[in-house]
C-alpha cells in the first residue's frame, strides 16, 4: 500500500512559487477552463490558483474538484481564492485570501496547520503582518499597471524590494506583469511571479506559460 502524502511531500516550498498561475473565465472565449489549466500545468506553471469571483460555493466545489485532480497530476500546488469552505470539502493544498486577521484566523481554524495559507499584501506593514499571523506565502502587489482588478494599488520596485529583504516567508510579486516586463523585476528578492492575464488573457494559454517560465528562469538568476 502507498503511503499518504506526508506535508513534506505536499507542502510548498519557495520554488513553487516561479510561475504563479491564476485562473480567469472571462478570456474562456468557449474555451473549457480545465483544458487550458491542463495545458497551462503542462508547460510548467509551479502553482495554481481558482480564482473565481462570481461563482456560488456549490460551483465553486463542482469546478474545484475537477482542476484538483489536474493540479495533482501535474504535482503543482493549489488553492482557493476566498472561499475557505470550498478548499476544506475537497482538500485543496490551501486558499489565497486577503488582508484580514479574522479571515486567516478563521482559515487557519478550519483548514488545519498542513494547509498552505497565502495572503496579499500591498506594502510593508502588511507583508510583515501577514509573516507574524503565519501566512506561507504572500502575493506582493500591484508591480505594475493591471486592468485585471480593479482596485489593486500600486507599489514601488523599492517597496518590493523593502518587503523580500524584511520578510522571510516566500513572496511572488502580482499585477501587470508579462513576458516584456518581468526582466525588470530582477534583484526585487521575489521568488516567483503571478499572473492572470499574460497566461489566461492569452490565444495560448501553455505556449504563453512556457515562455513566462523560460523568462521567468533567467530573471531569478542573480
Ligand atoms: N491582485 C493584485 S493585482 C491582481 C490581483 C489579483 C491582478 C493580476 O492580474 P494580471 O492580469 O496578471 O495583471
Ligand atoms: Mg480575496
Amino acid at each position: 500500500m502507498q503511503a499518504a502524502a506526508s506535508r513534506k511531500d505536499r507542502y510548498m516550498k519557495a520554488e513553487d512559487l516561479k510561475v504563479y498561475a491564476i485562473t480567469d473565465r472571462y478570456w474562456l472565449n468557449g474555451a473549457k477552463l480545465t483544458d487550458q489549466v491542463e495545458s497551462v500545468l503542462q508547460n510548467g506553471a509551479t502553482f495554481l490558483q481558482l480564482r473565481e469571483k462570481e461563482f456560488s460555493h456549490e460551483e465553486m466545489v463542482a469546478e474545484a474538484k475537477e482542476i484538483k485532480e489536474i493540479a495533482e497530476k501535474y504535482h503543482v500546488p493549489f488553492v482557493i481564492n476566498d472561499d475557505i469552505y470550498a478548499a476544506k470539502e475537497i482538500d485543496a493544498d490551501g486558499v489565497h485570501i486577503g488582508q484580514s486577521d479574522m479571515e486567516f484566523k478563521k482559515a487557519r481554524e478550519i483548514l488545519g496547520k498542513d494547509k498552505i495559507i497565502g495572503l496579499s499584501a500591498g506594502n510593508l506593514e502588511e507583508a510583515i503582518q501577514a509573516e507574524k499571523l503565519g501566512a506561507d506565502y504572500i502575493g506582493v502587489g500591484a508591480v505594475f499597471h493591471t486592468d485585471t482588478k480593479e482596485d489593486a494599488t500600486a507599489l514601488t520596485f523599492e517597496e518590493l524590494k523593502e518587503i523580500t529583504s524584511t520578510v522571510n516567508i516566500p513572496v511572488v510579486a502580482i499585477g501587470g506583469i508579462n513576458k516584456d516586463n518581468i526582466m525588470q523585476l530582477q534583484g526585487t528578492g521575489i521568488d516567483g511571479v503571478s499572473v492572470i492575464s499574460a497566461i489566461f488573457g492569452q490565444p495560448d494559454p501553455g505556449k504563453a506559460t512556457k515562455e513566462l517560465v523560460e523568462i521567468t528562469t533567467k530573471m531569478l538568476q542573480k
